[in-house]
């Protein structure tokens, strides 16, 4: 998983964190950020989904001493630090995912007083999985520090235990699995249900491109929950425990539901679809089918589960008249980035494009 752009931000935040405190650090780790290709909003529906990690992530720099009970944590990119006790409650401050992620590691022994640093490369707010990549990153910076050996599939249910009791965002598993569990250059097919999960191959030829819209989005907002909460209220008028309980042949009785209930029931059901499809479509390296499924995908989100934004619907537009063969918003929606598959050889066509039509877009790429 550590590839040379890790080592680089391990460095960095080794050296931050010295330059800190005035001592090395005991612990190091980073994690990654992800890229969703297919499969929005079904990981708490009980649901399937293909995430892939990214090269970005965030980094942590740590060590125990310090005062008793407390936590200093600082960031170098924010030029803060944030004194916490390590008893306290989240105060919707960047600081609450190290302090959560902390106090859920297994070997934090009461007493103890920490210090870290963190750095990262991953744009926030752009849908790629910040809160996850530095709650992993802390869980794993906390394994080196307390001698503690918790296995990736564990960190990942502590890091979402994290976001939905400490954080208090209703989130699924998908972006800490990613973020855990994953491989850089391969997506990972997982039944968010049974933890059941595989590597997918990515098509050679092409690329995945990521295109921060310049939205910014806050899923801590409202616009989540809502959505958590209609599924909640599809199933109950179902009668069935998830949604993802339902197929394609169930099809009548949700459009029989109310209004938006049985267009947020047809995303999640038709979305678990495409990515059945959509793993065998890349294990057949048969790129063109998988760019339908996610222009299908993309349609769905901003249609029946109503988590696009008009502007990102034109930058999905404008990537494939630009001559990507697919495109669709990736992560929680309400802003944040777009994922672009593209032939090589029209990578930097597709890129200038996008950067000259959408100047307040940013393009990295993923794969
Ligand atoms: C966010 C959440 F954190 C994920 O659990 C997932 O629901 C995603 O939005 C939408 O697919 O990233």
């Amino acid at each position: 998983m550590i590839d040379n752009a890790a080592n680089i931000l391990l460095a960095r935040v080794a050296e931050a964190y010295k330059a800190h405190f005035g001592i090395p650090p005991e612990a190091v780790a980073f994690a990654p950020g992800r890229v969703n290709l297919l499969g929005e909003h079904t990981d708490y529906n009980g649901g399937l989904v293909l995430p892939m990690p990214l090269r970005l992530g965030t980094a942590m720099a740590a060590g125990q001493g310090g005062t008793a009970g407390k936590l200093r944590v600082a960031s170098a990119d924010f030029e803060s630090e944030e004194v916490r006790d390590l008893c306290e409650n989240a105060s919707d401050a960047w600081s609450d995912y190290v302090l959560g992620s902390f106090r859920n590691a297994p070997g934090l022994k009461e007493g103890s007083g920490l210090t870290a640093m963190v750095v990262s490369n991953l744009p926030m707010g752009a849908g790629l999985s910040s809160s996850a990549a530095i709650e992993v990153c802390t869980l794993r910076t906390a394994d080196i520090l307390f001698g503690t050996e918790t296995d990736p599939v564990t960190v990942a249910k502590l890091a979402r235990k994290v976001e939905n009791e400490f954080v208090g965002m209703p989130c699924g598993i998908m972006d800490q699995f990613a973020v855990s569990v994953g491989e850089v250059a391969q997506a990972v097919f997982l039944d968010t249900r049974t933890l059941h999960h595989e590597p997918v191959p990515l098509p050679e030829g092409y690329s995945f491109l990521v295109v921060h819209s310049g939205a910014s989005h806050k899923l801590t907002d409202g616009g989540y929950a809502t959505r958590v909460a209609e599924c909640q209220a599809a199933c109950k008028a179902l009668g069935v425990e998830a949604l993802s309980n339902l197929d394609l042949d169930d099809m009548e009785r949700i459009e029989a539901l109310d209004e938006p209930l049985n267009r947020r029931a047809r995303h999640i059901v038709t979305e678990n679809d495409r990515v059945k499809r959509g793993a065998k479509t890349l294990e057949a390296g048969d790129a063109a089918a998988f760019a339908n499924l996610m222009i299908a995908s993309h349609h769905s989100q901003s249609a029946d589960y109503a988590v696009s934004l008009p502007e990102i619907d034109r930058l999905v537009d404008g990537a494939l008249a630009a001559g990507a063969i697919g495109a669709r918003l990736t992560g929680g929606g309400f802003g944040g980035s777009i994922v672009v598959l593209v032939a090589a050889e029209r990578l930097g066509d597709v890129r200038d494009t996008l950067t000259k039509n959408f100047p307040m877009v940013r393009v990295l790429t993923a794969a």
